[in-house]
């Protein structure tokens, strides 16, 4: 599939091809958002997933090179969407939720989800009550994508992931951002990253620019899922030289 990117990038990233969509867009969510259509992406997937490392810890001295992707977080979910949908059928974000205010990892929430059907495309599905308390989760990714776990995975929900990351010194990097479905991330409380959309996962839904700055980086990732698995990922493409 030719792509719109130039020599220098299909150089970087090797040959452009066309996502496999993992989602199904068949599923039906209750949230009535617009879906994306699939697209084409610019970073070689099969590539990344056979070679990228995982790691919590960034030093551009180090000899370690090649595409790292951040394994270790806590999860907590799912919240109900309260399913607002702002103009062009798009995500409302605007209502803030607790951990957008302060960051507690001991903190217990009574106000989750007490019911819930969910479908994770791999042969787990079906409905159960919830107790509608959620607490803080430790969840290592064995892959790139970070997918919900099975027993947080509810369809029409809301999830909040956090993590730090240390830089050895003030710097810059280039990160490829994806979530099913949408989400909005924050480094150090900024927004590097918005999909408003019940979207398909693609490794590089949005490669950004992020200053990092020394010492310990905070990550919050507010995601929300329509239909299907939930996951996102956070990938740091190599630097150039
Ligand atoms: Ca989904």
């Amino acid at each position: 599939m030719v792509g719109k990117a130039g020599d220098d990038e299909i150089a970087r990233f090797g040959s452009l091809t066309k996502e496999h969509v993992l989602l199904s867009l068949g599923l039906r969510s209750e949230l009535g958002a617009g879906q994306q259509a699939p697209h084409e992406i610019t970073l070689n997937r099969d590539t990344i997933l056979a070679n990228a490392i995982p790691g919590r810890r960034f030093d551009p001295a180090s000899t370690r090179k090649g595409y790292l992707y951040v394994d270790t977080w806590h999860i907590i979910g799912p919240w109900d969407v309260d399913g607002r949908i702002g103009p062009y059928q798009r995500i409302d974000f605007s209502r803030i939720y607790p951990p957008e205010q302060d960051v507690n990892l001991d903190a217990l929430y009574g106000s989750g989800k007490t019911h819930r059907v969910y479908d994770d495309e791999r042969g787990y599905f079906g409905r159960d009550q919830l107790s509608g308390r959620l607490k803080w989760k430790f969840y290592q990714s064995p892959t790139v994508e970070v997918r919900i776990p099975r027993e947080q995975l509810a369809n029409d929900a809301l999830y909040f992931a956090y993590t730090e990351v240390y830089c050895e010194n003030d710097t810059v990097m280039n990160l490829a951002f994806a979530s099913d479905d949408a989400a909005r991330i924050r480094i150090n409380g900024e927004i590097v990253f918005e999909d408003h959309l019940l979207s398909p996962y693609e490794l590089s839904e949005e490669i950004r620019q992020v200053q990092f700055k020394k010492g310990y980086n905070k990550i919050l990732v507010r995601l929300v899922n329509g239909p299907g698995p939930a996951r996102f990922s956070m990938l740091l493409l190599p630097n150039e030289s």
